[in-house]
């Protein structure tokens, strides 16, 4: 099957032009002005822009999590994020305390094999580091192609490990090629506000705000970006949110570190004045959404170029599952859906608003995430010899985001009712049309697990 895309203006992250692109099996071919070839199937995209396909490198897809399972599973959560523009996703297996990371990654495996619609793979959270588990690692980096570690410095007695096993872990990563990616709250505080506002009888979801304030993420960055330059291991922070914790990753580059960041759409545009509202609990994630100057903070950020991904941990769960935590915040299961908003959004919010370019755009979106996690350039950009992941995209379509119209595995929308300038119009997959008017024509095992390289490139 050959597909030939004629006059779509082609952004990257370095480039912007308006020409052809010719698709075979899975492949980008050609690029270039009026091209003279046949195909199968002709896509006219004048007037349109087109993307590499988005690749969001934070999603918890059919994750058992606070005593329930995030909503979208592999073929939901894939599906929806194809009808958004991203063709990629990066899931995180949880090794449970105790168990092995093989032991993880087989029950993650039953759970995703043959249920994907777009393209997957995995970070492995290691939440016990002991020396058996230190012996699994190069099995992972060499073998499975998983070459980034999650480590969680909160959610203690669940997910957490302290300094000695961060520290263990970076040195054997390290020694493997791989990339650490962290969630960098301080833990203990995190525990010690949320008993103090339970005993005081606090508990909406205001104080699961209260409770993580921006100081305990800034002490957690700093701490993990000091144990990084310490052992040479690449880090990566996961949903950086707030202005200290930048500024722990700004005063790294003082001494030439490289840390790389990642943030996520929801905390560049919503604020926590949403806890406030009767369904606040919709908002509840950790880190939680901060003030209106960290917005500020994080859209610099990515101008400044010490952010670099934006992604949205996208962790749903229905209306039904967050009043588990109706009496209590700290029982209501962290996480909200953004999967299939997220392309859409930063266009919306970054590009159309003038605080952020074309070209960052696609940076931030499709190409750095390909960088770090080692899969450009088959992955993050349109190039002859890439994968033909293609977004064709009506940048002055306006539309609003609805529970009624999404197709995410969840009952309400977390954007209800925002107008949003521009609009995914089709979405190719490794050279097959995935997303064309409003139909999704892949099924679920059309989505491949890519194996990851060892090297995080400098971004
Ligand atoms: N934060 C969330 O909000 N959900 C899943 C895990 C996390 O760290
Ligand atoms: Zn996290
Ligand atoms: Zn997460």
């Amino acid at each position: 099957m050959s597909i030939l895309i004629r006059n779509g203006r082609i952004i990257t992250a370095d480039a912007d032009q308006v020409a052809d692109i010719y698709v075979t099996d899975e492949t980008i071919r050609a690029i270039g002005k009026d091209l003279d070839l046949k195909a199968d199937k002709e896509i006219d995209a004048s007037g349109k822009l087109i993307f590499p396909g988005g690749i969001d490198p934070h999603v918890h897809l059919d994750m058992p999590f606070m005593g329930t399972f995030s909503s979208d599973n592999y073929e939901t959560g894939t599906r929806s994020a194809l009808f958004g523009g991203t063709t990629m996703v990066i899931d995180f297996i949880l090794q449970k305390q105790g168990k092995s990371l093989q032991a993880a990654l087989d029950e993650w495996k039953g759970r995703s094999d043959g249920n994907c619609v777009g393209d997957y793979s995995f970070h492995m959270a290691v939440t016990d580091f002991n020396d058996s588990t230190k012996k699994e690692i190069k099995n992972f980096t060499d073998k499975e192609g998983i070459t980034s570690f999650k480590t969680f410095m909160a959610y203690k007695g669940a997910l957490m490990i302290d300094d000695r096993q961060m520290i263990g872990l970076m040195e054997e990563v390290k020694k493997c090629g791989g990339l650490i990616n962290v969630h960098a709250t301080n833990g203990d505080m995190i525990d010690y506000l949320i008993a103090k506002h339970r005993a005081e009888g606090k508990l909406s979801p205001l104080y699961h705000y209260l409770s993580q304030p921006e100081i305990t993420e800034a002490e957690a960055s700093e701490r993990f970006i000091a144990m990084s330059f310490y052992t040479g291991c690449p880090g990566y922070i996961v949903h950086l949110t707030c202005e200290g914790a930048l500024n722990a990753v700004r005063n790294a580059t003082k001494r030439n570190q490289k840390v790389f960041v990642e943030t996520c759409i929801q905390y560049l545009i919503t604020d926590a004045s949403l806890y406030e509202r009767e369904d606040g609990a919709k908002w509840v994630m950790s880190p939680p959404l901060r003030q209106k100057k960290d917005q500020e903070t994080l859209w610099a950020g990515i101008n400044q170029g010490l952010v670099q991904v934006v992604a949205t941990d996208h962790c749903p769960f229905k209306w039904e599952q967050k009043l588990m935590g109706k009496d209590d915040f700290s029982k209501i299961p962290n996480g909200h859906p953004a999967i299939e908003h997220r392309m859409e959004l930063l266009f919306s919010e970054g590009v159309n608003k003038g605080k952020i370019t074309l070209n960052k755009y696609v940076e931030v979106a499709c190409t750095n995430p390909a960088k770090i996690f080692g899969m450009f350039p088959r992955k993050g950009t349109i190039a002859a010899g890439s994968d033909a992941d293609i977004v064709i995209f009506d940048p002055n379509e306006k539309h609003k985001l609805s529970a009624k119209t999404h197709y995410m595995n969840v009952d309400y929308s977390a954007y209800e009712g925002w107008e949003v300038t521009g609009k995914v119009k089709t979405v190719l997959l490794r050279g097959k049309v995935a997303i064309e008017h409003n139909h999704c024509h892949v099924d679920k095992g059309f989505g491949k697990f890519v194996r990851r390289s060892k090297v995080a490139q400098i971004v």
